[in-house]
């Protein structure tokens, strides 16, 4: 069974494989979520949308879609790669996913939503979730979203990962709807007191592990999305803290070196450094240095004919600016 105590959110351009494989070299166990694919690009697409690399696991795969046969026909796919879960939007309120009818706005929809839960889980064996809203619109009260679960939940679902904010379909931005409308963390414990057998992880706004400490007193999971992006070393402390596994932490340095094969390795495959290092642009984010460490890579990633020496010259001078700081700090002690 997968622990769902910490996961890291689905981000579309964000957590793709590279994005997956760095956060695993921070934790070993947060469970980390695709970027949402769609069914149309499963079934029509001409890329591999489903590739990763079998590092990341335990990795969930997040579906858009909202036709049930298509939806069993790419969880199949999912179990096929070894994914080990997948998972539905219905939190996304962009217009390209709403003209699809999938994303947040089957929220207003949940005998759909339920139906494609069926028709998933009498072709797969590995979990069928959901991560919805609290609400959209104008079906923004409690009962709105309890009706939501209980449809769901009776179709078998038995886990939920809720963003506690709803949406506003008509007139806000995706960015907006991650932002404006206020985080209600009480509706989503409400829910877990409704509904103790189901599994519901709490999502929106988490920035620390003390926040998580304190969700995890009422809900069974936390999934941080922007945060871990910005500052993926939050997870650093995770495995500790939260899987009772006292592996030695790396240091940041350590998870640069640790990705070099890696990078060395899709380099070889054709994928450019800087497909890798966009992700790792955080990865020193308040750190002395950290300033010097993003420019580094912004400035020299998309130069033509840049190679892994990108990443060690990084730390270079990252490590340089760092040993001048404390020299300074030193001489002005001394
Ligand atoms: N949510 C999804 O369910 N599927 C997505 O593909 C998806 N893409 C996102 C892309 C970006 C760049 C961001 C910032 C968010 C995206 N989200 C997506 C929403 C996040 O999964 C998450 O629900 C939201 O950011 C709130 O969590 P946070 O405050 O911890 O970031």
């Amino acid at each position: 069974t997968i622990n769902r105590t910490i996961s890291v959110a689905p981000m579309l351009d964000w957590t793709d494989k590279h994005c997956r494989y760095f956060l695993r070299k921070i934790s070993q166990h947060a469970l980390l979520y695709t970027e949402m694919v769609t069914t149309g690009a499963i079934i029509f697409g001409k890329g591999d949308y489903l590739a990763y690399n079998q590092e990341e696991h335990p990795v969930a795969l997040q579906l858009g879609g909202s036709d049930p046969t298509d939806m069993a026909r790419c969880a199949g796919e999912a179990q096929k790669y070894g994914y080990d879960e997948v998972n539905i939007n219905v939190g996304c309120p962009s217009d390209r996913v709403q003209n699809g009818r999938f994303g947040a706005c089957l929220m207003a929809e949940p005998e759909t939503v339920a139906a494609c839960i069926s028709s998933m889980q009498a072709e797969v064996d590995i979990p069928v979730t959901v991560k919805s809203r609290i609400g959209i619109d104008d079906m923004d009260e409690y009962e709105d979203l309890t009706r939501f679960i209980d449809v769901v939940a009776a179709s078998g679902c038995d886990t939920f990962i809720v963003h506690a904010r709803k949406a506003w379909l008509k007139g806000l931005s995706p960015k907006q709807n991650r932002d404006v409308p206020p985080l209600m963390y009480d509706r989503v414990y409400q829910l877990k007191q409704q509904f103790p057998d189901l599994h519901i992880s709490l999502n929106g706004g988490v920035k620390t592990l003390d926040d998580v400490q304190l969700h995890l007193n009422y809900l069974d999971g936390v999934m941080i999305g922007r945060e871990v992006y910005s500052n993926p070393y939050i997870l650093a402390e995770v495995d500790n803290r939260f899987y009772q596994d006292n592996a030695v932490i790396k240091t940041r340095a350590e998870v640069v070196m640790s990705m070099l094969p890696y990078v060395e390795q899709q380099i070889a495959l054709g994928a450019r450094p800087w497909h890798i290092a966009r992700h790792m642009l955080g990865l020193f984010q308040g750190q002395p240095g950290g300033r010097i460490w993003r420019r580094y890579l912004s400035q020299n990633g998309t130069k033509a004919n840049v190679g892994i020496e990108l990443l060690t010259d990084a730390l270079e001078v990252l490590l340089d600016a760092q040993s001048k700081a404390e020299q300074f700090q030193s001489e002005m002690i001394g």
